[in-house]
């Protein structure tokens, strides 16, 4: 995805947890199994783990299974979600974040739904889980790079949460935004995480964020998500291309005009605000037919709207998808 010259590759680090450890889900002690992230002025630099540091695991959630929102397709394993991700606030290798996440401190947090609604207000987000009750979802997630992955996630549906606010009529959009914290994220330090321009922001339209398919999502595996893949709070929308389901969310805002993102911003002819998953409309550099599930070895064919069209198409009805991309 990344579009700049620039070799992530190239920064001297330590690598310093075996690839079987590199996710814990229970807390314990270990060697090297905490791998810390300093700041230095002008870029970044990672410090071995001490010899006794702590992980602490995600929690178990309560939820009930949606079988109705939910594929029957093989999941792919937590092994394989949990090491091969994009967050580029933590790297641009694909097991950076597993990497350098570790640490990555995520509650307290607070999340602020502002902008064009009645009732802004700024939630803890365990005020936020609290709104309705957890549940499973297994969907399929499509990365507009030609890879994909099955996930059971928990949460709800984000309009739980927009309903609150009361959205006022000139509201037209959802905006979202992940935190900056460049000393815990050390790609918001210089070129590690790509040079984007921070912080990583997103967008929908009013009534795609309403979709009862877009969630919040709170956990993934029975869990609360792990520092890799968006703690605490994030978007999982399953109808689009991955990078529209933005991580570690820390704003929400009620817009009137169609918002900036940032893929979009960092390439205008290749990222579109829509990102619908489409088959029959290619990225400039490689073709959008086909993908490969994590796990398989040949290539399937990517579906429309990733697999949803019967639930979503009805909101592009009329709208030129080539030019809406
Ligand atoms: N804040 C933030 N959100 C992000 C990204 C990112 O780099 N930063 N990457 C996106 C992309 S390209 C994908 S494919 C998914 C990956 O989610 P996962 O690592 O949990 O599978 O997160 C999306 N959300
Ligand atoms: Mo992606």
């Amino acid at each position: 995805m990344l579009i700049k010259k620039k070799d992530p590759s190239s920064l001297p680090y330590c690598e310093v947890t075996p690839k079987e450890i590199a996710f814990n889900r229970r807390k314990f002690l270990t060697g090297a199994a905490a791998a810390g992230v300093g700041a230095l002025a002008g870029g970044a630099f990672y410090r071995m783990a001490g010899p006794e540091e702590s992980v602490e695991a995600g929690a178990k959630l309560n939820f009930t299974h949606n079988a109705q929102f939910s594929t029957t397709e093989k999941q792919n394993s937590f092994k394989d979600v949990t090491t091969y991700n994009n967050f580029y606030e933590f790297g641009t290798g694909k097991s950076d974040p597993s990497q350098y996440a570790k640490d990555f401190k995520s509650s307290p947090w607070t999340v602020s739904v502002e902008g064009l609604c009645k009732k802004p207000k700024k939630y803890d987000v365990q005020g936020i889980i609290k709104l309705a009750a957890l549940e499973e979802r297994i969907y399929r997630h499509r990365c507009v790079e030609g890879w994909s992955i099955v996930v059971p996630w928990i949460g709800f549906p984000l309009n739980v949460l927009l309903k609150q606010a009361e959205p006022l009529p000139k509201a037209k959009y959802v905006a979202f935004q992940t935190v900056y914290d460049p000393k815990q994220m050390p790609g918001q330090r210089g070129f590690f995480g790509g040079g984007l321009d921070w912080p990583y922001v997103e967008g929908l339209r009013l009534d795609e964020a309403q979709h009862p398919l877009a969630i919040l999502g709170f956990g993934m595996y029975g869990e609360e998500l792990p520092p890799q893949d968006g703690p605490p709070i994030r978007m999982v929308i399953p109808w689009k291309y991955g990078f529209k389901s933005i991580k570690s969310i820390m704003k929400i805002s009620f817009v009137a005009d169609q918002p900036t993102t940032t893929w979009n911003k960092e390439a205008p002819q290749e990222y579109g605000f829509y990102s619908n998953v489409n088959p029959t409309v290619d990225h400039p550099r490689w073709s959008q037919a086909t993908e490969r599930r994590l796990g398989e070895f040949f290539r399937r064919k990517t579906l429309m709207f990733n697999g949803y069209a019967d639930q979503v198409a009805s909101m592009y009805s009329g709208m030129d998808l080539r030019k809406y991309y």
